[in-house]
């Protein structure tokens, strides 16, 4: 007597697990770490989700191949972050052909036709710089004359490195006691940070403030700082944005000033989306993650506070 089907209810009642692609930016920054932990736990703990996780380091054409494998692989979601917001046109097509819906994790994309993803989970990157620079002109009140502000970006073409310089120039652009002197083009890393701020002070450029798209470049900035006989946070204002637990430490340390929390716990709002989805449920189009900023009089409070 073999077993009997089930009859079929029409019901979906298939125990099939969702295949969820997941392509990863890189290994940049300890914030990615924390955002790649929070997706791989939140999905470990989901039976429902078969995981398929891939690292771009860095690149976005193999994040384009990592994506066109999971096309080939016929998984039923993709999560990704995209590098830089331009170049997706063509492969967001080939998923929209495939019947595979993509939720933006983190940054966003550019393109004509933004039915080519479904939704965006991720934080207010604008608003991130702006509150960078609302502190600064709170906290800072301006020396005689101007005071010049070096900003480190992170990688090029990037929504986060474009949106955080949109909003701190914004803010800064209100107030006559500050400009941004320089404006140097890093990549999220440490060795970045060290080497653009040891190359404007080689150059007898050193700012009153730095200003660093995230805590990796500053971490090296406040390193380049030291090695050059300078108190970082003191003689010299260093200003960040993520607020991990580095920052936190560097905070204590007296040597970096503030940090705006960039929230990279996202693993549990993407399964749940994913979820969402694979259930046929609407699903909004921008879910965006709340956030604050910290500094030094309340980092030694803080810190036993903080997940990442
Ligand atoms: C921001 C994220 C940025 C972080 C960096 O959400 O994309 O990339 O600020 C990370 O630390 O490398």
């Amino acid at each position: 007597q073999n077993d009997r089907q089930p009859p079929n209810t029409g019901l979906d009642v298939s125990t099939k697990k969702i295949k969820l692609g997941v392509a990863i930016v890189g290994s940049e920054s300890s914030w990615r770490a924390a955002n790649t932990e929070s997706i791989k736990n939140a999905a470990g703990q989901d039976v429902g989700i078969d995981l398929m996780m891939q690292n771009a380091e860095g690149s976005q054409d193999k994040q384009i191949e990592i994506i066109r494998r999971f096309i080939q692989q016929k998984v039923d979601v993709i999560a990704f972050t995209p590098i830089v917001e331009t170049g997706w046109e063509q492969v967001l097509t080939e998923t929209k052909a495939a019947g595979i819906p993509v939720i933006l994790t983190d940054r966003k994309v550019k393109v004509e036709d933004d039915s080519l993803w479904t939704t965006f989970i991720g934080s207010d990157f604008v608003e991130e710089g702006r509150r960078a620079a609302r502190w600064l002109v709170e906290h800072k009140a301006a020396d005689s004359g101007v005071t010049n502000v070096l900003e480190l970006q992170g990688t090029a073409g990037s929504a986060p490195a474009i949106e955080r310089k949109q909003g701190f120039e914004e803010v800064l652009s209100l107030s006559s006691g500050f400009r941004v002197l320089d404006s140097e083009i890093g990549d999220f890393t440490y060795e970045s940070g060290q080497a653009l701020m040891s190359k404007a002070i080689s150059l007898g450029k050193i700012p009153q403030v730095v200003f660093a798209h995230n805590d990796d470049m500053a971490l090296g900035a406040i390193k380049a700082i030291e090695k050059a006989g300078l108190k970082p946070g003191k003689e010299i204002v260093v200003l960040s944005v993520d607020a991990t637990k580095l920052a936190f430490q560097a905070m204590q340390a007296g040597k970096l000033n503030m940090s705006v929390e960039c929230n990279p716990l996202l693993g549990p709002q993407i399964i749940k989306a994913v979820k969402d989805l694979a259930a046929g449920k609407e699903i909004p189009v921008n879910i965006i993650t709340a956030e604050g900023i910290f500094s030094q009089d309340t980092a030694k409070r803080d810190i036993s506070t903080r997940k990442y």
